[in-house]
C-alpha cells in the first residue's frame, strides 16, 4: 500500500476540456495509438472517466457544450473536475466558426472560476483541426479564428501561464510536439527521456539499451543487468569509431538501413544511428537483442517521441 502511493505521487493530473466534437478524443486516441507501438498503456480504474496513463501523465477528457443553461451546472462539476488538476489542455476546433464564441465563453468561465479556486493549473490551448490540406480561404478563416481569441484570451495571461498550439491530427508531429513541451514542463528533461526509453525496452523486449549523443554522451540508458550494462557500455564506443569509419566509405544516406549489427554468443548487438533533427548532428541506440534486427514500427515511434522531447527548447 505504501509503495503505491509513492508510485501514484509521480503522477500528474492531464485534463483535456473542450466543446463536444472539438477533437479531444481524436487527440487522445491519436497519442495512445502511437504510444501503444512503444510503451505499454495502463489504462486507470476510473469508473465515471476514460483515463489512461502515458509517461507519467493520467489523462482524462471532460466534454463541454449543450444548452447554454448547462453552462452554470458544468461549473458547479468544476470544483470536482479542476481539483488536483497539474494541467489543463483546451480544445477549440477553430474550423467551426459559430461555435468560435460559445467555446470561448466556457473557457473564460473556467479560468474565472479557477482564479476563484485559487487554483492555477498552466493552460495549454490546442487551435485544433488547423488541418494542412485546406483552400486558402479556408486558412484566412481559421488565423481570423485564431487571432480573435489569442487577443481575447490574451486579457487572461496575468492571471494564468497560457500557452497555445495549433494541431491536427493529420500531422501527428503537431501533437506529439504539444505534448512533449507540457512533458517538458511537468518533468525534468531527463526523466522524460527515461520514461520513453523504459517504454520501448518494455514492448521491444530488449536486454539493453543506450541513448547516445554526437559527442559520445550517454544521454540516457537501460540495462536488465549488470552484465549487459557492462558488455554495451564496452561496445558503444567501437561502434561510435566503426560508425565513423563506415560514414567515410560509404555515401549511401539510407536511414532505415543505417546500422551495424554484431552477433555474438547468440546475442545481437544492434548499433544504429539517427537524426532527430534534420542537418543537425546525429543520435545513436546501441542495444542488445535476442533478434537480429530492430522492429522498426517500434523503433520509429520511440524516434518520434524523442524527437518531440529533445529538439524542444525549454
Ligand atoms: N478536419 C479535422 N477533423 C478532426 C480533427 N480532429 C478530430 N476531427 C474530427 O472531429 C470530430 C469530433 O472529434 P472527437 O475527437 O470525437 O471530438 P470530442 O468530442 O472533442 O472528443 C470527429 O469527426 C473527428 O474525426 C482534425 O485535426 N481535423
Ligand atoms: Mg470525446
Amino acid at each position: 500500500m505504501a509503495f503505491e502511493e509513492e508510485e501514484t505521487t509521480n503522477i500528474r493530473k492531464v485534463v483535456f476540456v473542450g466543446l463536444d466534437n472539438a477533437g479531444k478524443s481524436s487527440i487522445i486516441l491519436s497519442l495512445l495509438r502511437e504510444i501503444s507501438k512503444f510503451a505499454m498503456i495502463k489504462p486507470t480504474r476510473n469508473v465515471e472517466r476514460r483515463t489512461f496513463e502515458f509517461l507519467g501523465m493520467n489523462i482524462s477528457e471532460w466534454d463541454l457544450g449543450g444548452h447554454e443553461r448547462y453552462r452554470k451546472l458544468y461549473l458547479e462539476k468544476a470544483e470536482l473536475i479542476f481539483r488536483g488538476t497539474d494541467i489543463l489542455i483546451y480544445v477549440i476546433d477553430v474550423q467551426d466558426y459559430e461555435r468560435i464564441t460559445e467555446s470561448y465563453k466556457y473557457l473564460k468561465d473556467i479560468i474565472d472560476k479557477l482564479t476563484e479556486m485559487k487554483l492555477e493549473p498552466p493552460i495549454h490551448i490546442f487551435f485544433h483541426k488547423n488541418d494542412l490540406e485546406l483552400v486558402e480561404s479556408i486558412k484566412l478563416k481559421i488565423n481570423d479564428s485564431i487571432s480573435f481569441l489569442e487577443g481575447k484570451i490574451g486579457d487572461f495571461q496575468n492571471y494564468h501561464k497560457i500557452s497555445f498550439y495549433k494541431t491536427t491530427v493529420f500531422d501527428f508531429s503537431s501533437i506529439i510536439n504539444a505534448i512533449s513541451e507540457i512533458l517538458l514542463s511537468l518533468f525534468p528533461r531527463s526523466k522524460v527521456i527515461e520514461r520513453a526509453i523504459q517504454g520501448y525496452v518494455n514492448i521491444a523486449g530488449v536486454e539493453g539499451v543506450e541513448l547516445i549523443d554526437d559527442n559520445s554522451i550517454i544521454i540516457s540508458s537501460w540495462y536488465k543487468d549488470d552484465d549487459i550494462k557492462e558488455k554495451l557500455n564496452s561496445l558503444s564506443p567501437y561502434f561510435l569509431r566503426l560508425n565513423d569509419v563506415f560514414k567515410k566509405l560509404d555515401n549511401i544516406e539510407d536511414e532505415e538501413k543505417n546500422h551495424i549489427i554484431v552477433e555474438r554468443h547468440e546475442k545481437f548487438f544492434i548499433f544504429k544511428q539517427f537524426l532527430l533533427i534534420k542537418g543537425a548532428t546525429p543520435y545513436y541506440i546501441s542495444t542488445c537483442t535476442d533478434e537480429p534486427f530492430l522492429n522498426q514500427y517500434e523503433f520509429n515511434a520511440l524516434i518520434n517521441l524523442l524527437r518531440g522531447i529533445i529538439s524542444h527548447e525549454v
